[in-house]
C-alpha cells in the first residue's frame, strides 16, 4: 500500500513534467499502480487506518505524485449532494467545458504540498471528461460542483499544473467574477 513517504512533494522535478499516455490495454503493471492510487485515497479517508499509517486524508491523488510520470488518477469523494464519486481511470480527457467558473470557497491543498497556500483557484464550473477504468471500460462523465474540481485538480498534475499557479498572487481572495463558489 502506498503511504505519505511514497507522494513526492513541491519542488521535485516530475511535478512539472507532462506525463505519458498510457498504452491500452493496459499493462498489469499498470493497473496494479492504479488501483494503489485509489487505494490509497480510500484508506486516507477511513480514520483506522489513516491513523495508523499516517496517512494525510484526500479526495484524489495524481500517478506523478508518486513519480510514476503516467497518465493516470484517482478520485474518492462524495459531493455536495451526498453522491459518491469513486473512479481511477487512465488517461483521464476533457473533452469539453462550460465557460462558467467555479472555485472553491476554502482553495485548494495538495497531498503534494506541505504548507497551506490560501487563494481561490478559478476552474471550469462543469467539465465532460473520457477515460478508461482498470477494467477497461471507457466511461464519458458529466461533472461539476466538487466533483468537477478534483478531477481537474489531479488531470492538471498530468500536465505538470500546480493548483497555485491559478492563484492571483497580489489579491488572492480578490473575488472571481461570475465563478460559483463551491462549499465543501
Ligand atoms: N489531493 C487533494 C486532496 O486534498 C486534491 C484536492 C482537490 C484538494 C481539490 C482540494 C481541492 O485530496 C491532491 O493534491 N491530489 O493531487
Ligand atoms: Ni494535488
Amino acid at each position: 500500500m502506498l503511504t505519505m513517504e511514497d507522494i513526492i512533494r513541491d519542488g521535485h522535478p516530475s511535478l512539472r513534467k507532462v506525463a505519458a499516455e498510457v498504452s491500452m490495454p493496459p499493462s498489469e503493471e499498470d493497473k496494479q499502480i492504479l488501483s494503489s492510487l485509489l487505494e490509497y485515497v480510500i484508506n486516507s479517508q477511513n480514520p483506522e487506518i489513516s491513523a495508523q499509517y499516517s496517512l494525510r486524508p484526500g479526495i484524489g491523488l495524481a500517478a506523478p505524485q508518486i513519480n510514476v510520470l503516467k497518465r493516470m488518477i484517482a478520485v474518492h469523494l462524495t459531493d455536495e449532494s451526498g453522491t459518491l464519486y469513486s473512479y481511477a481511470l487512465f488517461n483521464p480527457k476533457i473533452i469539453s467545458h462550460s465557460v462558467e467558473k467555479a472555485y472553491l470557497q476554502a482553495g485548494e491543498g495538495c497531498l503534494s504540498v506541505d504548507k497551506a497556500i490560501p487563494g481561490y483557484v478559478p476552474r471550469h464550473a462543469r467539465i465532460t471528461l473520457k477515460g478508461t477504468t482498470i477494467d477497461g471500460e471507457e466511461v464519458k462523465l458529466r461533472l461539476k460542483g466538487l466533483a468537477s474540481i478534483c478531477f481537474q485538480h489531479e488531470i492538471d498534475h498530468l500536465n505538470g499544473i500546480m493548483f497555485y499557479d491559478y492563484i492571483n498572487h497580489e489579491d488572492p481572495l480578490r473575488p472571481i467574477d461570475g465563478a460559483i463558489a463551491i462549499e465543501r
